[in-house]
């Protein structure tokens, strides 16, 4: 296999399986934009008409060389770009995509269906779900991998399809290489007023939802459990001056065959 990566080229932070609490978001008011350490920690926990959304992050999940060498045994996968029917017109995604899981399991997003590739055609992706199905004490079915070529990829904001997947479950999210932002928004009518503020658009007063942002480090794992979707969107922003890959492992416990 040729070797793209090196251990050195990308660094993680240590892992620390205690997560702190919340409390120590930073605010920068002006952009409306919590910016938060990336420390390990929950970045949302979040309780609103018998819904909660817990989000927790988790650096150095992976070392920097066990990164290293999944990121160069995904880049021996061919990958390709999504394409979205907008008003007739054929778009490409900003991202290139490939599914893994129990072979044949499909998962479709905005009209687009990813059929899995059998989880032995990736070794190391394989024993990152046994290890995660250990740590996170859940079976996974099904990894979306997502691979920003630099940073001009990006995700739009969304909320992952809860209907399809197993309910009551969580995403466990790995990041690999370059460090990107990770925003989370609330929706509107959750309850979470102190991320509420008025903006004037033309003379008009209108309710806006401040974003919580969070870099996602190599190596990283962030969970979101599934009213997380419901109350919340998440996006990875385009962001200038980054010119080296990303990739994004989101394990999934789909309704479908384990
Ligand atoms: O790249 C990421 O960190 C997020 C990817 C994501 O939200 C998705 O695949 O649904
Ligand atoms: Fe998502």
């Amino acid at each position: 296999m040729k070797r793209k990566y090196e251990s050195g080229m990308f660094d993680s932070r240590p892992f620390d399986k205690a997560p702190l609490d919340i409390g120590w978001a930073r605010e920068i008011r002006e952009k409306r934009i919590w910016s938060l350490p990336s420390v390990p920690g929950t970045i949302v926990d979040h309780s609103h008409g018998g819904h909660r959304a817990l989000v927790r992050y988790y650096p150095g999940y992976m070392t920097r060389d066990e990164g290293a060498a999944l990121m160069n045994e995904l880049e021996g996968h061919v990958m390709t770009r999504d394409i979205f029917n907008l008003y007739g017109k054929e778009i490409e995604s900003p991202r290139k995509v490939l599914a893994f899981g129990t072979e044949g399991l499909q998962y479709s997003y905005s009209g687009m269906t990813r059929t899995a590739k059998g989880w032995r055609s990736s070794p190391l992706l394989f024993e990152l779900k046994k290890r995660l199905e250990r740590d996170l004490e859940q079976e996974f079915n099904y990894a979306l991998v997502n691979r920003y070529a630099d940073g001009g990829d990006s995700i739009g904001y969304h909320s992952d399809a809860k209907d399809d997947m197993v309910y009551g479950s969580t995403i466990g999210s790995i990041s690999l290489g370059d460090e990107r932002d990770f925003q989370l928004r609330v929706k509107p009518d959750q309850g979470l007023t102190s991320d509420e503020y008025r903006k004037d658009r033309g003379g008009r007063s209108v309710v806006c939802y401040r974003t919580r942002e969070i870099k996602l480090g190599h190596g990283s794992l962030l969970t979101m459990n599934m009213d997380t979707q419901v109350m919340f969107k998440h996006c990875i922003p385009k962001r200038k001056g980054h010119d080296r890959p990303r990739f994004n492992i989101t394990f999934r416990s789909m309704k479908g065959t384990f």
